[in-house]
């Protein structure tokens, strides 16, 4: 004989309209609404809400920050990592992004970064350093260098924001895709000093060449990030 389905519970029913809300409404990074707020306006209890959202947690859909509320996840990727800003980065760890500009300045490229950019050593570019925060604390020091010959102007402009968004707006310069590579190194003492952080704390090196909508190298980034605070973390689905 064959046994009855089970009726849905409450926690059941609830997993399913969050399910509903994130697939149709909400984004990666978007914040769901309280505890307190769900118990309210399903009549249920905080526990029925808590134990709705364990389930979304454990299939990977939320994520929760201590103290600041629970968010939807990033779609899961497969073998890559999502191209983002720091700004997009942030947002989607539930964190507010920020920006201390320590100084913007023409240099020429020099033999490096002037070949991953693909112009010549004399060639001017925009060397721009700044302090980036998460919640207000520094997570991230960042050099960044970019063609000044594809942003004339660059270093005029308010460059407390996002970089990316500002290339995007000011010159149709879309990033897109970027080369990477990660190390494990440890921050020197005026390093450690911009972060906030002791001298010698571990600390993880991403160097980065992007690119742009037309395959143009865009910019030669050294984002060096506080090993206490920050990780990196790659979905890998077996091909
Ligand atoms: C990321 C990039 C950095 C870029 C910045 C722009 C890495 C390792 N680095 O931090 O190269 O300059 O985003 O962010 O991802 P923004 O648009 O918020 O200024």
């Amino acid at each position: 004989m064959a046994t009855a389905p089970r009726q849905p519970t409450k926690t059941d029913q609830l997993k399913e309209h969050l399910y509903r809300l994130i697939s149709n409404q909400l984004r990666p990074g978007d914040k769901l609404p309280t505890e307190r707020d769900l118990a309210e306006a399903f009549g249920v209890s905080r526990l029925t809400v808590r134990r709705a959202i364990d389930r979304l947690e454990s299939d990977r859909l939320v994520f929760r920050v201590q103290g600041a509320g629970t968010f939807v996840s990033e779609r899961p990727i497969t073998k890559t990592i999502d191209f983002t800003s720091f700004t997009e980065d942030m947002h989607s760890r539930g964190l507010a992004p920020g920006s201390r500009l320590l100084d913007a300045v023409e240099v020429p490229a020099g033999a490096r970064i002037g070949f991953a950019l693909s112009i010549s050593p004399a060639d001017p570019v925009a060397r721009i350093r700044r302090v980036r925060m998460a919640d207000n604390t520094p997570m991230c020091l960042e050099t960044s260098h970019v063609p000044l010959a594809l942003a004339p102007g660059l270093l005029d402009l308010p460059l407390d924001g996002s970089l990316y968004a500002l290339m995007e707006s000011q010159y149709r310069i879309r990033p897109e895709r970027a080369d990477q590579t990660i190390r494990a190194t440890v921050l020197e003492p005026e390093e450690a000093e911009l972060l906030q952080t002791m001298p010698l704390s571990p600390a993880l090196l991403v160097e980065r060449t992007a690119f742009d909508q037309r395959g143009r190298a865009i910019e030669v980034a050294k984002s060096l990030y506080r090993g206490d605070r920050y990780s990196y973390q790659i979905a890998i689905e077996r091909a």
